[in-house]
């Protein structure tokens, strides 16, 4: 069970008197509850549309049509050593925590790694990343604050490649409040990277912080017209209520959802499966 969902949902059921009763759930508790799930309004009523017109729904009716929301897949990726990874958002979505993370897993999985602290914007986003190395005991190319980035990204990616490391992820700053300045950076970034190694960067995530549910969507479009994005990762839902914006994510972006970012640990990575999440948000309907 994802915790995210129960905890947001059990509040909804609480709070009303309607019908629902082991393996069915009237239309409205149901509408209901998807929407205080953040569930956008738009996908609710698509799901409505799309479940048998009687006046109650069955679980498994549910979980027939919530499961055709995640049908991207990723494109399928060349075998690279480096595998380059550029890490995209906006400051404060959980970037360079999930830099750790991702880096974490790779590293239990045998997997060499260095990290380029591209986020020079901030002298505290490069202090952060290192101790994340430090902890995690991995290489790690940067430099100071107002430095290129793109020079931090060239030199992780030659470092790998000359040192026959398995994979570079590069942190990177998000401001989107100066798209041009953006553009400019990450057009230069990728640039680079494919100097550095052709074809790098191999793939470029955005990370998502969840806590702010169907508000985030713009926010990823933008970024998805500035650089073509591989994947999203989002960040946070472990405190939130608003797991059900996964549906609007997936949909309007056209992209899978790689990971979920469910704490501050860098354990607290969950590969996404979306068979698991819908699952885990039918069970939360149907169980009080
Ligand atoms: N609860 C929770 N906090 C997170 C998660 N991911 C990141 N954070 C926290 O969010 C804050 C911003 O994260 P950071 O990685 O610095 O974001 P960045 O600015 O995008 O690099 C930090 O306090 C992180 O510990 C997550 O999955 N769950
Ligand atoms: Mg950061």
């Amino acid at each position: 069970m994802l915790d995210f969902l129960k905890k947001g949902l059990s509040k909804t059921v609480a709070s009303m008197n309607l019908i629902k009763k082991g393996e069915k759930i009237s239309k409205d508790l149901l509408e209901e509850m998807l929407l205080e799930a953040d569930v956008s309004y738009e996908i609710v009523e698509e799901v409505i549309y799309y479940l048998p017109p009687s006046k109650e729904i069955k679980k498994e009716d549910l979980k027939r049509v919530l499961n055709t929301y995640f049908i991207y897949e990723e494109a399928a990726t060349k075998p690279s050593k480096p595998f380059v990874e550029l890490i995209l958002g906006v400051n404060g979505a959980g970037k360079t925590t999930t830099v750790a993370k991702l880096a974490n897993l790779y590293k239990n999985q045998a997997q060499t790694v260095i990290l380029g602290a591209c986020d020079t914007f901030r002298a505290g986003a490069i202090e952060q990343l290192r101790l994340w190395a430090k902890k995690l005991e991995l290489e790690i190319v940067l430099s100071s604050q107002g430095h290129d980035p793109s020079a931090v990204a060239f030199d992780a990616i030659s470092k790998a490649v000359a040192k026959g490391f398995d994979r570079v992820i590069l942190d990177t700053a998000g401001r989107l409040q100066n798209q041009k300045n953006l553009n400019a950076e990450l057009e230069k970034i990728s640039r680079i990277c494919d100097k550095a190694m052709q074809g790098a960067p191999h793939r470029k995530i955005l990370v998502l912080d969840g806590t702010q549910g169907n508000a985030g969507i713009l926010q990823a479009k933008a970024f998805n017209e500035l650089i073509k994005l591989d994947g999203i990762i989002i960040t946070k839902l472990d405190g939130t209520a608003k797991g059900g914006a996964l549906f609007s994510v997936a949909r309007e972006l056209e992209l899978p959802i790689l990971f979920i970012g469910v704490g501050e640990g860098v354990e607290d990575l969950i590969h996404f499966k979306a068979e698991d999440y819908v699952n885990s948000l039918v069970s939360s309907i149907f169980t009080e």
